[in-house]
C-alpha cells in the first residue's frame, strides 16, 4: 500500500514539475539519498525473506519506473525551454518599440540638378527639349555641320572613333549633331535645347574632362538675330543664378556658324569665364537639312553644362563631378 501511494504521488510530482529545478527537487524527494523510496529500499533489509521478496520487487520496479519517468520528463522540459527561448528570440526580432533603421536614400547629382534647372528655364521661353544618340555618324557630327572630311576644323575636336574605323561611327564630340537630326524632321520656326553627354579624346585637368555634358540651343525663324540670342542668354543666366550676370560676346570661329563667337560671363565682378560657343547658323547647315538658306535665320549655341554647374555650386574641379565620391556628392 505504501508503495502504491508513493507511486501515485511521485508520478504526479513529475507531471507537475514546470522546470528543471522543480523536477530536481521532486527527484530528491523520492530518489535522493534521503528520498522516500530510497528509505524504503534501505528498510527492506529489516524484513523477513518472504516479505523482502515481495516488497523488494515492488520497490525496485517502482524505482526503475520513476527513474525512467524523471528522465523522460527532463527531456520534455528541456525541449519546452528551447521553444520558449526561440519564441522570445523572435519577439525580440520584431520588437516594434525598437527605433527604425534609416535606409540610405539617393539624391540628384549636381549635374542633373543643373540640367533640370536649365531645361525648366528654357522651356518657359518656348524651347522644346530634344535628344540625340551618343554614338554618332561622321555625317551628323561633322559633314552636315559644314566640316567635311580632311577639313582642318575636324582637329578642333579630338575624336574617339569606333572600331572598325571605316564604319564612320564615333562618340559625339559635341551636342551640335542634334541640331541636324531635329531640323531633318521638323520645319521652322523652331526653338530647341539638347542637353547630353559628349566625349573628347583629351587630357583631363581641373576644367577639362574627356567625357562631359553640353547643352545645345537652336532657334530658327524669320527674323532671329544676335540681339535675340543675347537677350535670351542673359535671361537664362539671370534665372539660373538668381541674379543678373554680365556677359560678353567675343569673335570666334565655328564651321557651322557665321559669325561665330564665344560667350564669356563675368563672375563676381572678377574674371571673364568662357561658357559657350555660339553664332548665327551657317547657310550650309540649312542646306544640309533641306531648308532654303535665304528664307531662314537662326542662332545656335553649345554651353558646357559642367562649367555651369561648377559656377552655380562653386565646384573647383570638374573631375569631382565624375569621382563618385560620397563626401562630395552628399553636399548637394
Ligand atoms: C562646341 O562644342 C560647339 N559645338 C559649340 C557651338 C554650338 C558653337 C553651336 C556654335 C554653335 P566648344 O568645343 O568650344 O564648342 O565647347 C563648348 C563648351 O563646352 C565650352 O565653352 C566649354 O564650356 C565646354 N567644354 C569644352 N571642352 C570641355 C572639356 N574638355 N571639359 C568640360 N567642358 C568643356
Amino acid at each position: 500500500m505504501v508503495i502504491f501511494a508513493l507511486k501515485n504521488s511521485a508520478l504526479e510530482a513529475i507531471e507537475r514539475a514546470q522546470n528543471l529545478a522543480e523536477l530536481e527537487t521532486s527527484y530528491k524527494a523520492y530518489l535522493g539519498k534521503k528520498g522516500e523510496l530510497t528509505l524504503i529500499l534501505r528498510s527492506l533489509a529489516n524484513l523477513n525473506e518472504a516479505e523482502r521478496k515481495v516488497q523488494g520487487k515492488e520497490a525496485n520496479d517502482l524505482r526503475n519506473l520513476l527513474e525512467k519517468r524523471f528522465a523522460e520528463r527532463k527531456k520534455e522540459i528541456q525541449r519546452e525551454e528551447i521553444v520558449i527561448q526561440e519564441k522570445l528570440a523572435i519577439r525580440e526580432h520584431v520588437d516594434v518599440t525598437a527605433p527604425g533603421k534609416r535606409l540610405p536614400k539617393g539624391h540628384t547629382h549636381p549635374l542633373t540638378l543643373a540640367q533640370t534647372k536649365a531645361e525648366e528655364i528654357f522651356q518657359t521661353m518656348g524651347f522644346t527639349v530634344a535628344q540625340g544618340p551618343e554614338i554618332e555618324t561622321e555625317w551628323y557630327n561633322f559633314d552636315a555641320l559644314n566640316i567635311p572630311a580632311n577639313h582642318p576644323a575636324r582637329d578642333m575636336w579630338d575624336t574617339f572613333w569606333l572600331k572598325p574605323k571605316n564604319a564612320g561611327h564615333l562618340l559625339r564630340t559635341h551636342t551640335s549633331p542634334v541640331q541636324i537630326r531635329y531640323m531633318e524632321k521638323h520645319n521652322p520656326p523652331l526653338r530647341i535645347i539638347a542637353p547630353g553627354r559628349i566625349f573628347r579624346y583629351e587630357a583631363t585637368d581641373a576644367s577639362h574632362e574627356f567625357n562631359f555634358y553640353q547643352l545645345e540651343g537652336l532657334m530658327v525663324g524669320k527674323e532671329v538675330s544676335v540681339a535675340n540670342f543675347k537677350a535670351i542668354i542673359e535671361e537664362f543666366y539671370r534665372q539660373f543664378f538668381g541674379k543678373p550676370v554680365a556677359i560678353r560676346l567675343r569673335p570666334s570661329y565655328f564651321p557651322f556658324t557665321e559669325p561665330s563667337f564665344e560667350v564669356d560671363m563675368r563672375w563676381n565682378k572678377g574674371a571673364w569665364l568662357e561658357m559657350m560657343g555660339a553664332g548665327i547658323v551657317h547657310p550650309n547647315v540649312f542646306r544640309a537639312v533641306g531648308y532654303i538658306p535665304a528664307e531662314w535665320r537662326g542662332f545656335a549655341f553649345g554651353m558646357g553644362l559642367d562649367r555651369l554647374a561648377m559656377m552655380k555650386y562653386q565646384i573647383p574641379d570638374i573631375r569631382l563631378l565624375y569621382s563618385g565620391d560620397l563626401r562630395f556628392l552628399q553636399q548637394f
